[in-house]
C-alpha cells in the first residue's frame, strides 16, 4: 500500500467510525488498486472525492398500519457517484438499514456498474421498513409514501431506482404507480424491476441470478473446470438465490442446500426448485415449509452467533446469494476445510475482508460481487434503454446480451489480472479494472 492510500484510508476511519459496513468496502477496494495509483491522483484528490458519496438524502416515512395506528421509518438514497451515467442502484427494505450499509452498498454499486461497460452511476436506497408479516395493503401503503419524497430526488436521466433485499415486482409497482400519480407523466424509465405489463424488461427478474451463473461458467472455463456434475449450495433463497439455481441446473449441476435467515434445508437428491418458488414467491413463507411436501430433506435451523447451516453443507462450489458479512473466518475456514472449488458472491459484500484473503490464499476460486452480481444492473441498464426506444426485446434478445455482458466482464477481470500479476485474484481485478473507467471520467470531467 502507498503512503497516499493509506493516508486517505485512515481519513476514511477517522471520519466515519459509525459506519463499519462503509470502512469495509472502502478498505477492499482502495487496498487492491494500488498498482494504478500515482501522484497525479494524490494531486487532484481523487480518492478523498471518489469516497465522498455526491449527496445523501435521509427522510421520514409515516404511514398508517391495518390497525390504524401511524408507524414512522426513515428511508434513504444515497447518490454516491454521477460520473458516468445517472445513479443507479436498488432500494433495500430491511430493518437491518441504516447510512452505513447503504454507503457501503452506493460505493460498491459505483464500481460493480462501471464493470457493466453501460453508462449507470452508483447510488443506493431504501428504509429500516420491515415488510416480513406486513399486509399487501401495508406494504403499498408505505411504498407509497417512501415515494411521496423519493420523487423529489429521482428521474431517468437523474437517479434511478430498482430492488434489491425486500424490494421486488410488487413493490416497483406500488413505487412506480405514486410516482406516475405525483408527476403527471409517464416516465417509465425512472424505476426498473417493474412488471412486464407497464414497461419492464424481460429477463430482468432471472438477470442476477443467471448472470452470476454466466459468470461462474466463465471463471471456471479459464481454470479447466464445469458447472456439469458439481455440487451447489445456496445461501438465500430470494430473487438472486432462486434465478441462480435455475441457471445451475440447467448446466447440469446438483443444489442440495438453500437457505433463509432461520435456516437451511438439505436435499442430498437435489432440491425441486418449484417447490421453493412456491414457498418463497407466491405464498412468501419460510423454507422449513419445504418439509411439507418433501418430510426427508432436513431441516438445519441457524444459531445466532454461529456459522450459518447452509456454509456446514459439503458441496463443490458456494453461492452467497443472502446478505453481507454472512462468510466471515471461521467459516471460510468451513469452506476450505469441504473441499469447496469456487465461491461466487451473489449477494454484495457476502465475504469478510479476511474471510476474503483466507479463501484466496486457499486457491479457492472467489467470483467478486462486484462482477459477479453485476447482470442484474447490467440488465436494468437494457430495461432503460428499451424504455427509452418505447420498444421491447424478446427474453432471448436481453438474456443473450446479459450472458455477452457477463462474458465480457470475466474477461475484464482476467486481463486485469494478468496485466498486474495477480495471480488468480478476481477481488482486486474486479476492484482496478472497475476504479479505471470512475476514475478517468472523473478527471476529464475536471474538479467536481
Ligand atoms: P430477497 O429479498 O429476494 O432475498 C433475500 C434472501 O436473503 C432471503 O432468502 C433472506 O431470508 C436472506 N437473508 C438471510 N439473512 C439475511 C439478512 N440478515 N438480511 C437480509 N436477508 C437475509 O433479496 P435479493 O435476492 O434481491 O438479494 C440478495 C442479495 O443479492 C443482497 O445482498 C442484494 O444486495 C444482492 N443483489 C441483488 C440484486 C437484485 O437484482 N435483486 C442484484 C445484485 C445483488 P429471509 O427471508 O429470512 O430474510
Ligand atoms: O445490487 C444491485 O446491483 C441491485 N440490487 C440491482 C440494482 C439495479 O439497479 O438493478
Amino acid at each position: 500500500m502507498n503512503n497516499y492510500i493509506e493516508k486517505v484510508l485512515n481519513e476514511v476511519c477517522e471520519k466515519n467510525t459509525t459506519e463499519p459496513e462503509f470502512v469495509q468496502a472502502v478498505k477492499e477496494v482502495i487496498k487492491s488498486i494500488a498498482p494504478v495509483i500515482n501522484d497525479k491522483h494524490e494531486a487532484i484528490a481523487l480518492l478523498e472525492r471518489m469516497v465522498e458519496p455526491e449527496r445523501i438524502i435521509t427522510f421520514r416515512v409515516p404511514w398508517i398500519d391495518d390497525s390504524g395506528k401511524v408507524q414512522v421509518n426513515r428511508g434513504y438514497r444515497v447518490q454516491f457517484n454521477g460520473a458516468i451515467g445517472p445513479f443507479k442502484g436498488g432500494l433495500r427494505f430491511h430493518p437491518s438499514v441504516n447510512q452505513s450499509i447503504m454507503k457501503f452498498l452506493a460505493f460498491e454499486q459505483t464500481f460493480k456498474n462501471s464493470l457493466t461497460g453501460l453508462p449507470i452511476g452508483g447510488g443506493k436506497g431504501g428504509s429500516d421498513f420491515d415488510p416480513k408479516g406486513k399486509s399487501d395493503n401495508e406494504i403499498m401503503h408505505f411504498c407509497q409514501s417512501f415515494m411521496n419524497e423519493l420523487q423529489r430526488h429521482i428521474g431517468h436521466d437523474l437517479d434511478v431506482p430498482a430492488g434489491d433485499i425486500g424490494v421486488g415486482a410488487r413493490e416497483v409497482g406500488y413505487l412506480f404507480g405514486q410516482y406516475r400519480k405525483i408527476k403527471n407523466t409517464y416516465e417509465a424509465g425512472v424505476l426498473t424491476g417493474k412488471g412486464l405489463d407497464y414497461g419492464g424488461s424481460l429477463a430482468r427478474k432471472e438477470a442476477t441470478g443467471f448472470g452470476l451463473i454466466y459468470f461462474m461458467r466463465e471463471m471456471l472455463k479459464a481454470n479447466d473446470l464445469e458447472l456439469k456434475g458439481k455440487t451447489v449450495t445456496i445461501s438465500g433463497s430470494g430473487n438472486v438465490a432462486i434465478y441462480a439455481a435455475q441457471k445451475a441446473l440447467e448446466y447440469g449441476a446438483k443444489v442440495v442446500a438453500m437457505s433463509d435467515s432461520n435456516g437451511c434445508i438439505y436435499d442430498e437428491n437435489g432440491i425441486d426448485l418449484d417447490e421453493i418458488k412456491r414457498i418463497k414467491e407466491v405464498e412468501r413463507l419460510r423454507i422449513k415449509e419445504y418439509q411439507t411436501k418433501y418430510p426427508n430433506a432436513k431441516y438445519l435451523e441457524n444459531i445466532k452467533g454461529e456459522t450459518p447451516k447452509v456454509y456446514t453443507i459439503k458441496a463443490d462450489i458456494v453461492l452467497p446469494c443472502a446478505t453481507q458479512n454472512d462468510i466471515n473466518l471461521e467459516t471460510a475456514k468451513i469452506l476450505v476445510q469441504n473441499g469447496v472449488i469456487a465461491v461466487g458472491e451473489g449477494a454484495n459484500m457476502p465475504t469478510t475482508i479476511e474471510a476474503i484473503d483466507y479463501l484466496i490464499e486457499n486457491k479457492i476460486l472467489l467470483a467478486p460481487a462486484k462482477a459477479a452480481n453485476a447482470g442484474g444492473v447490467a440488465t436494468s441498464a437494457l430495461e432503460m434503454s428499451q424504455n427509452s426506444m418505447r420498444y421491447s426485446w424478446s427474453f432471448e434478445e436481453v438474456d443473450s446480451k446479459l450472458n455477452q455482458i457477463m462474458t465480457n466482464i470475466f474477461a475484464n477481470c482476467q486481463k486485469t489480472s494478468n496485466e498486474f500479476n495477480l495471480g488468480i485474484n478476481y477481488v482486486a481485478a474486479a476492484n482496478i479494472a472497475g476504479f479505471k473507467k470512475v476514475a478517468n471520467a472523473m478527471i476529464a470531467q475536471g474538479v467536481i
